[in-house]
This record gives structure tokens, sequence and C-alpha cells, in this order.
């Protein structure tokens, strides 16, 4: 449309762009508009009301009361339907939809690193299907940067102490660019990248090329090497919680606190084991801070993640479709279903 051929905005390329522009523009309209509104009533009170007799004095008068609530009034119901339709914008991407593809990613001083749940790895480029929603999990290795794809209209800060999730669905194929949008030192500028969205069938050809295993069998690798599976068994035996079934389970802590096993609680659970304590255990895990990078996390993450869900789950969203990424790679049912219960179902996905 219009804005396209616009240079000072980017492609819209995503389902989110129409929606983030249109509440932009009419933002910038609204306040554009009464900008120039009370420029021009300035400039015409400033003449019509200017001090003529040196010994003239004003006459202090009550505004009508009409226009007093008008003026209340009028802007309140503005302001509020502002606040709604912001919200609903917000709520629009914000939630990830349950069958997004799922990617990880990492940013460090100065460059974009990704991984897709069936293994395949890139530097800063990322390549994604049209049409598709794809939910992106990141951290920093390093310090605060900012994740943004100008075309999509999603933009994230990824930080170095937590897990954080964005997702986007592509409506057009090309390469668009990939930014870091939070000044991090020297090269800062040139922490850039490109996504390729790709037809479905030459992704899936993509996909197929190359790949080290799926992130969850190379997280089954990483749990062998770094001895997790000498204290988590696969039953009741061993010295830690099993670990099956654990994502997407609210856990009960030695404090009597209920948690939920979702992302940021495995990171927890593996970097800091003591500051979450599963009830019924004895706080002997070792902390893996600082021997386990930043993708390696994420890997065993994906490993966790693919042992399953709790089969009683309450959370009755799971998708119809729920697609596979690749054979044999973890679908996405555990984490769209938390993040559904935080926010009402205003996606409109097809
Ligand atoms: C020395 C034994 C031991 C080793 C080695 C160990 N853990 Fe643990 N782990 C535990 C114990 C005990 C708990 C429960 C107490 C707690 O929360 O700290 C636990 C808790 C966890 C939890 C939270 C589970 C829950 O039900 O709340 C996760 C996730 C986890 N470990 C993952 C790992 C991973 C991944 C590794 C390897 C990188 C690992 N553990 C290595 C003993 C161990
Ligand atoms: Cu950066």
């Amino acid at each position: 449309m219009m804005l396209a051929d616009f240079p000072l905005f980017p492609e819209q390329a995503s389902t989110a762009a129409r929606t983030v522009d249109t509440l932009y523009l009419f933002l910038v309209a609204l306040t554009g508009t009464v900008s120039i509104l009370i420029w021009i009533v300035i400039f015409y009170f400033a003449i019509k009301y200017r001090r003529r007799p040196d010994n003239e004095l004003a006459q202090e008068q009550e505004p009508p009361k009409a226009l007093e609530l008008t003026w209340t009034i009028v802007p309140t119901i503005i302001f509020l339907g502002i606040f709604v339709w912001g919200a609903w914008a917000f709520f629009h991407v914000q939630r990830v939809p349950d069958d997004a593809i799922e990617v990880y990613a990492t940013g460090r001083q100065w460059m974009w690193k990704f991984q897709h749940a069936s293994g395949q790895r890139e530097i800063n480029t990322l390549h994604v299907p049209v049409n598709r929603p794809v939910k992106i999990t990141f951290a920093s290795e390093d310090i605060i940067h900012s994740l943004w794809f100008p075309a999509f209209r999603v933009k994230a800060d990824v930080l170095p102490s937590r897990y954080r999730t964005m997702w986007f669905q592509a409506t057009k194929t090309g390469r668009f660019h990939i930014f870091c949008a939070e000044y991090c030192g020297t090269l800062h500028s040139g922490m850039t990248g490109w996504v390729e969205v790709m037809e479905p069938t030459a992704y899936q050809r993509w996909l197929a090329g190359g790949s080290e295993g799926s992130m969850a069998s190379q997280g089954e690798q990483l749990f062998q090497k770094y001895a997790c599976n000498t204290c988590h068994t696969n039953d009741a035996t061993g010295r830690g919680p099993v670990l099956a079934g654990l994502y997407g389970k609210t856990i009960q802590l030695a404090d009597n606190r209920n948690v939920v096993a979702d992302d940021n609680y495995i990171r927890e659970s593996i970097l800091n084991p003591q500051a979450k304590i599963a009830k019924g255990f004895t706080p002997i895990m070792p902390t893996f801070q600082g021997q386990v990078s930043e993708e390696d996390l994420m890997r065993l993450l994906a490993y966790v993640k693919s042992l399953g869900q709790p089969q009683t789950s309450s959370l009755a969203v799971e998708s119809p479709r729920s697609l596979q990424t690749s054979a044999g790679a973890p679908t996405t049912t555990g984490a769209a279903a938390s993040t559904s219960t935080a926010a009402p179902a205003t996606n409109t996905n097809p």
C-alpha cells in the first residue's frame, strides 16, 4: 500500500506490520493535528487579545460549562480509545500462536546466532518460511542488545539474564534486515543480518540440508556430557527430580511456593539451582553458571522440553495442527499454553 512507497517506512512484511503502522500513523496524525490547532489558536489569541492602551487590564472570565465539559470528555474518550487499540495491538504482537516454529537466538558483541529446533545453526542470517508464525526465544551472551526486524515491526531487548520471546509471521518472501537496536559498543552498527523468508518447499529443502541432529538430540548429548543424567534418571531412584513431563508443570518448592516450569525456570535451575529448590530434594545440584554456554543452555532446554509435558495438563489449548518442525523435533504447545493464559485469545491468524 501507500506506506510501502514512502521510503521513511520499511516494507510491511508481517501480519503485525499493518496493525502497528495504522496505530502509529493515527497517533502521528492526531497529535500533529492538535499541535497545529494549538499553534493557530496561540497566534490568533496573541493578536486578538494584544495589549492596547498601556494601562488596560484583563477581565477574568469563567469558561462556559459546556465548553469545559467538552474539552474534558472528548479527549478522555479519545485516550481510552487509544488505550484499547494499543492493548489490542500489544496482545496481537505478544501472544505467540500455538503452531509457531521455534527458533532460538543469542546476541553477543557483535553478531546474531540462530539455532533451529531441527538443529541448523546460522550467524547473522535467519531462514524462515513465509506465512507461518515463527517464535524466537533469545538471550544475550554478554550485554543488552535488541533484536529488531523492521519489516516485521517487532523488536525486543535481548537480556543476558533471562529468556524472552517474540514472534512474527512473514507475509512476503525475500530478504529483510535484522538490526541491533540497543547501542552495544564499537561495532554496534555492524551488528546486522538478514532474514530470508522462503517458500515452504524451499524452506523444507533448506531444513533438510546439513544438520548435526535436532537441538533436542544435541541437548541430550550435553545432558550426558555434563553428567546431568547421573542425578536426573528416568525413574524416581535418582538424586534429582525426574525431568520427563517437567516442562509446563507447576512445581512445588521447598518453601511451599508454586512455580510453573517454563523456559526461565529451567534456565535458572541449571545456572542457579539454589534459587528455587524443588520440594523433597536436597539442594545438591552444582551450578553450571560459566560452564554451559548460552547456546548449549538452549540445547539443554530444548532437550528438557522434548521430554514431554505433563499428561494431566488442565491447559487444554493444544493446537489441532501442532506441527512437527522436523523429524523428532519438539512441538511448541507447552510454551504457547503457558503464554495464552496470560492474554486473551485475540490472535486471529489463519
Ligand atoms: C549432583 C546431582 C545433580 C546434577 C549433576 C544435576 N542436577 Fe539438576 N537437580 C538436582 C537436584 C537435587 C534438583 C532438585 C533441587 C533443586 O531444585 O535444586 C535438581 C533440579 C533440577 C531442575 C529443576 C527440576 C524441578 O523439578 O524443579 C532442572 C531443570 C535440572 N535440575 C536440570 C539439570 C541439568 C540440565 C543438569 C546438567 C547440566 C543437572 N540438572 C545436573 C541434582 C542434580
Ligand atoms: Cu548489539
